[in-house]
């Protein structure tokens, strides 16, 4: 088949996902092109996708004007006519499905391309004002799937469309030989490491992160490494200056290259106000980093509590602080709660499974594809 995955280039969970799915297409034998408005920076170079750039219109949260989609959607439309493709696989219904089944009906009806939309959060969860137009694209593509149970549910809540096929998302690299805690002192550093990754947008609520640092601090002098860009970087400095914590932060700045990271990690905290899955959480597992975050959305489904991370309520920093001070302080509990991450990354979260489960879903898509071509022949 020849596939069109259509993704956000920056750097989170979602555009990870589409990259690694189109190399394992590829490597099962598909043309695959990635459409964004740059590669994204997980895109590996050997991969055999084949990079077409699409505009930018908009974001999960804001809807793009009429002049933005429309741009999206002719430029969509052109790469399919051009590389023939079978199937356009939208990641996020705001702006790229929308987009995507814009451009089907520009083509012939020969040439129009079987459309599949992955939900991965915001759009559907955060964002009433771009309701209506998600609820449509939905309704009109070929197959849509949801990253976890959670968002499904919400979809339909929402949007009022049939529930949506759950279909996780996969880690590529499950650490097999971790550094045992004394080993990574040695080697990297003299203090213990909180981690932080994520786009600092206001619902990953970062700046809990720096209440939750100082609350430790009194405790168990550590640091807290921040991974990522975003609009709440500047209130996280701010706080840090208020809190008398400013010393022991430390902000990376946005990469694709987090491995490096999580190999210092003592704890990953991630105390969001909403996750649809937490793809953060999934590569502190299978680093075997226990992860301290909130018992919201889809989390809860990717994070066994009391087996390889804690989570407890929004807002609850003297709760995640304590949490993150247990497993700081003893060495035997935050092994066997890495050990036990890394083993359910392995289990449920292998990439092998879920591309099957895309492949079905395409296959799915194509046949309700051709019978609505059918239904609208003349
Ligand atoms: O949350 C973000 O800022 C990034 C966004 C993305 O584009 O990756 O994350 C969403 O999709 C990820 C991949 O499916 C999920 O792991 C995140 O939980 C989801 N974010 C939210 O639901 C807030």
């Amino acid at each position: 088949m020849r596939i069109g995955v259509v993704c956000f280039a920056a750097i989170g969970g979602s555009s990870t996902v589409a990259a690694s799915l189109a190399g394992h297409l590829v490597a099962a034998g598909h043309s695959v092109f990635l459409l964004a408005s740059a590669p994204p920076e997980r895109l590996h170079p050997h991969s055999g996708v084949l990079f077409r750039a699409i505009p930018d219109a908009g974001n999960p949260l804001r809807p793009g004007s009429t002049a933005e989609v429309q741009r999206l959607a002719h430029a969509i439309a052109a790469v399919a006519l051009e590389d023939s493709l079978d199937i356009v696989h939208a990641h996020y219904a705001n702006p790229h499905a929308v987009a995507a089944v814009a451009a089907r009906e520009m083509l012939p009806a020969a040439r129009r391309p079987t459309v599949v939309t992955t939900l991965h959060g915001t759009d559907v969860t955060m964002a009433p004002d771009v309701a209506p137009a998600i609820s449509a694209a939905l309704f009109a593509s070929d197959g849509v799937s949801a990253v976890s149970p959670f968002l499904a549910d919400a979809a339909v809540m929402s949007l009022g469309i049939p529930r949506p096929v759950v279909i996780p998302n996969c880690i590529e690299r499950v650490s097999s030989s971790p550094l045992s805690d004394i080993e990574r002192r040695i080697h990297f550093r003299s203090e213990r490491v909180l981690l932080h990754v994520s786009t600092l947008r206001p619902v990953k609520r970062a700046v809990d992160c720096v209440g939750i640092l100082a609350r430790v601090n009194r405790r168990v002098r550590c640091r807290l490494l921040v991974v990522g860009e975003g609009p709440d970087a500047g209130a996280m400095h701010s706080e840090a200056v208020r809190l008398g914590v400013a010393d022991t932060i430390s902000f990376v700045g946005a990469t694709a290259h987090v491995g490096p990271y999580f190999a210092q990690a003592d704890v990953l905290l991630l105390p969001s106000a909403c996750e649809s899955f937490g793809m953060a959480a999934l590569e502190a597992m299978a680093a075997g980093v226990p992860v301290v975050g909130t018992r919201v959305g889809g989390l809860t489904g990717v994070v066994a509590e009391g087996v390889c991370g804690r989570l407890l309520p929004v807002g609850d920093l003297d709760g995640m602080a304590a949490a993150a001070c247990e497993l700081l302080m003893q060495h035997r509990l935050a092994e066997a709660y890495g050990h036990a991450g890394r083993r359910l990354a392995r289990e449920r979260y292998a990439p092998d499974g879920v591309i099957a489960a895309y492949r079905a879903l395409y296959d799915a898509a194509r046949a309700r594809h051709a019978t609505r071509l059918l239904s609208e022949a003349p």
